[in-house]
């Protein structure tokens, strides 16, 4: 049967300061993400993993082949292990701050210009209730990028979309340094974007 891990941060834990700092980095990846890759491992063992061997992310896009009893858990899990995966991978002490080449051109024909994306996904972000996730995330049915949020860890993969790039706000993720100012976390997040790894992975799908 699968067994998830931890992955490794494609960086040190100190390396995205001032904008997030290494203590909030090292507990979110440690503890926070730890704990979903474990729950994650669990809930797959109760429902008999064995019978589900796909990767996670094509799992959640099927959460109805899932016996019921076992669903919430790979829902919460599942997603967890998956939405912080990207998270990491989308950040970068040495990004350029803006996006270039088709994911730049697709910025442009559904948002106008880089600012405004930036403006209405950060809007998104800030006003989600509670715990949750803000999301570029690309609708393969109708070849176009949209922004969405998501609560807790529920993952676009389990409404049919394509996550490109996913903002963490449950409180973990800037509490020590920004306490309730999740604005601030948010505009300083920007900072470290990593526009390659997020315009690469949308020229792999979009035609
Ligand atoms: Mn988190």
């Amino acid at each position: 049967m699968v067994q998830y891990e931890l992955p490794r941060l494609p960086y040190e834990y100190d390396d995205l300061e001032p904008f997030i700092d290494a203590e909030t980095m090292k507990i979110h990846h440690q503890k926070h993400h730890q704990s979903y890759v474990d729950g994650l491992n669990k809930s797959l063992e109760q429902i008999g993993g064995a019978s589900h061997p796909q990767y996670i992310s094509s799992i959640l896009s099927e959460l109805k082949q899932i016996p019921e009893s076992g669903r919430q858990n790979i829902n919460f899990f599942g997603g967890g292990f998956e939405n912080h995966r990207l998270f990491w991978e989308t950040m970068t002490p040495n990004g350029d701050r803006t996006p270039g080449g088709k994911i730049e051109d697709a910025i442009d024909v559904y948002f106008d210009n880089f600012d405004n994306f930036k403006k209405v996904f950060s809007e998104q972000a800030i006003t989600i209730q509670g715990s949750g996730w803000c999301w570029l995330v690309f609708n393969s049915t109708y070849q176009k990028i949209e922004i969405i949020t998501t609560s807790n860890q529920t993952s676009p993969w389990t409404i049919q979309k394509i996550p490109l790039l996913g903002l963490d706000v449950w409180e973990h993720a800037y509490y020590l340094k920004y306490q309730n100012k999740r604005p601030e976390y948010v505009k300083s997040w920007w900072n470290v974007v990593n526009w390659d790894y997020v315009g690469n992975r949308f020229s792999e799908l979009a035609v």
